[in-house]
């Protein structure tokens, strides 16, 4: 429940109902405190990206989509902030493509995993990963609490979705052979940089289109799934979002001297 009544047309509104989400998690213990500065440094690079989702972005989804249905043990890792922000469509987006959701920690905390825990089972979802009554593994050359994984999870997992992530996880998860997915604002990040699929978006806005496109795409052959996951490069993927954040700058720039002109 929202803290502050947010005007229907506030221009800024969506924003600010995602920061009340965040704040919110924070004080039901969800969200870690650096959480909320992480939240931060997104909506900053959100501003850069227009605070839309361009047809690139569109084009990682579908590929992220295809891949999941492709995989054999698809993992969705769980944090505070995606957990605070859209739980509902981790649950679906769980059930639609057969993923395991495992929670997985950077600032563990018992309190935080049981809020977490319960955050999940109130949007549905029958099996949660990753708690410490479960059967664990350990991650090499991983130092933070990141490394213990689920038995049954990311540790036999073939593709891995970690949305909103720091960048050590994904390196360590990609040096054991696993496929990353992963949802970042910022494309230069290490996360975005070491995955092999980087959805340039706010998970806000990214995490409700993949649950429409993996309805969608359940029918598709394998063939076409296939196709979708090959013709995807994640270089030229990152490099075009990065170029979309300088064209959207360049527009504002422009916008401006037109200003300072009239
Ligand atoms: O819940 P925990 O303990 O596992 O901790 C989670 C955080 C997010 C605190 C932890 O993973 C962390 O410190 O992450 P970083 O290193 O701050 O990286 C977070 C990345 O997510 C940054 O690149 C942000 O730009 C990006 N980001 C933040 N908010 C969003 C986002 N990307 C997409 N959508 C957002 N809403």
């Amino acid at each position: 429940m929202s803290r502050i009544e947010i005007p229907q047309d506030h221009p800024r509104r969506i924003s600010l109902e995602t920061r009340e989400k965040a704040i919110e998690g924070y004080e039901n213990h969800v969200v870690a405190t650096a959480g909320l500065l992480a939240h931060g440094r997104g909506e900053a690079f959100d501003y850069l990206i227009g605070e839309i989702t361009t047809s690139q972005a569109k084009v990682a989804i579908r590929a992220a989509v295809a891949k999941l249905l492709l995989a054999k043990h698809p993992v969705i890792s769980v944090n505070g902030n995606i957990c605070a922000l859209v739980p509902n469509e981790l649950v679906r987006l769980s059930d639609l493509t057969n993923a395991r959701l495992e929670i997985n920690l950077f600032y563990y905390q018992k309190e935080r995993e049981d809020a977490i825990l319960h955050q999940l089972r109130t949007a549905g979802a029958e099996r949660v990963l990753g708690t410490h009554d479960r059967p664990s593994e350990t991650i090499p050359e991983l130092s933070s609490n990141r490394r213990k994984v689920d038995s049954e999870g990311i540790a036999i997992a073939d593709v891995v979705l970690v949305p909103l992530e720091d960048g050590d996880r994904t390196e360590a998860l990609r040096a054991i052979g696993k496929y990353v997915i992963t949802i970042d604002l910022n494309p230069m990040s290490r996360t975005s940089v070491f995955s092999n699929i980087t959805i340039v978006d706010n998970v806000v806005r990214a995490m409700p289109l993949m649950v429409e496109e993996a309805r969608e795409m359940l029918t598709w052959s394998t063939e076409k799934l296939y196709a979708v996951v090959t013709n995807f490069d994640n270089n030229e993927n990152r490099a075009i979002s990065i170029n979309l954040m300088i064209e959207h700058l360049e527009n504002r720039a422009r916008e401006a001297m037109e200003v300072q002109q009239l």
